[in-house]
């Protein structure tokens, strides 16, 4: 019985150790472990056997089993390192980044002109303090006309030019009507620029499009001066186009007295630019402001005549069409 005893334990060794080296994986080894080690495991069971043993004969017996459950847990210890250490070098062999594979080919994207038109001129103006706003394309008559000191039966309302919605909305056909919105929320002294799409309703030709961009600047302040808007515009025109001469000229519009078109010589030849003026007293009246208090100057420009004027571009609708030939030029 005790020689029987003996055996068994030495035979749980032997075939523990058999099998705990062939186990491959970590899951497979924990079975094992509970098989073997566990509290209801196979050398628990001899132990519990040693009832049977002489008190003479428990301690020898003791003793192998205390080698015997120190030798399966060392080819439990080894076996496990060996595993965790081949787990780790699978995913590193998967997670390995061949540097020499051939890449993706993406075609390369590139700013559109007039992106490039508005970033360089909102640059341009918020390196000189202007600070950048925008607002709603659909307007109501107020913002777009009535607060810019524009009378009803001015030619610019009339439905022949304007796109006017349904519901009596338009679409704003300048920017100017984002200036009348951040007056009525903001306090002088004032330096904005407003981009973004306007709305006319023009037949679609070479220089003239239903839907444009603009950009509209205005500053506001005690004391500022005509001359004030002749040095901005001078400074923004040379950043722009270079050190090109420029020129005023005597213009109208509803919402600026004195008003004027800027020309700008290229080529030999004198092209308009710009729009501009001193901001009509009634405008500032309008959004609540004391034009005794205030001045304030405003230019608007469109972005297409400004792009096609820089890169001698002869037809505006080449900047809408998406033709990659004409935009991969730029
Ligand atoms: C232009 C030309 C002249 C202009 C006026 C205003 C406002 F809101 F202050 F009245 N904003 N922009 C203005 C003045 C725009 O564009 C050709």
């Amino acid at each position: 019985m005790t020689n029987s005893l003996e055996a068994q334990l030495l035979e749980l060794r032997e075939e523990g150790e058999k099998a705990i080296a062939r186990a491959d994986t970590l899951e497979r080894l924990e079975e094992l472990r509970v098989s073997y080690l566990g509290k209801k495991g196979q050398l628990g069971a001899l132990l519990r056997s040693m009832g049977q043993l002489s008190a003479e004969e428990r301690p020898k017996f003791g003793a192998i089993a205390n080698t015997v459950k120190e030798a399966l847990q060392n080819s439990l210890d080894q076996q496990r390192a060996v595993l965790e250490g081949a787990k780790i070098q699978a995913q590193l062999d998967a997670e390995t980044l061949d540097v020499t594979m051939p890449g993706i080919y993406r075609p390369q994207g590139r700013v559109h002109p007039l992106n490039g038109i508005i970033d360089k001129a909102l640059d341009i103006f918020v390196g000189l303090g202007y600070t950048v706003a925008q607002g709603p394309e659909m307007e109501t008559d107020y913002y777009n006309f009535e607060a810019l000191n524009t009378p009803p039966d001015h030619p610019a309302r009339d439905m022949q030019d304007t796109f006017y919605l349904p519901d009596g909305n338009l679409l704003r056909t300048h920017t100017s009507s984002v200036q009348i919105r951040y007056m009525e929320t903001e306090e002088p002294p004032i330096r904005v620029v407003a981009p973004g799409r306007v709305y006319r309703r023009d037949n679609v030709d070479a220089t003239h499009s239903a839907v444009f961009h603009q950009i509209e600047l205005l500053a506001i302040d005690e004391g500022l001066t005509f001359t004030d808007l002749k040095g901005t515009i001078k400074i923004f025109l040379q950043a722009m186009f270079g050190d090109l001469p420029i020129r005023f000229r005597a213009s109208y519009f509803p919402f600026t007295e004195p008003s004027a078109e800027v020309d700008l010589q290229w080529n030999g030849r004198w092209l308009e630019v710009m729009g501009c003026g001193m901001v009509d007293p009634n405008v500032l009246k309008a959004v609540g402001y004391d034009p005794e208090l205030y001045t304030g100057f405003a230019a608007g420009f469109g972005v297409e005549r400004f792009a096609m004027v820089l890169h001698q571009i002869d037809d505006i609708r080449r900047l809408y069409a998406s033709d990659l030939r004409f935009l991969q030029q730029f």
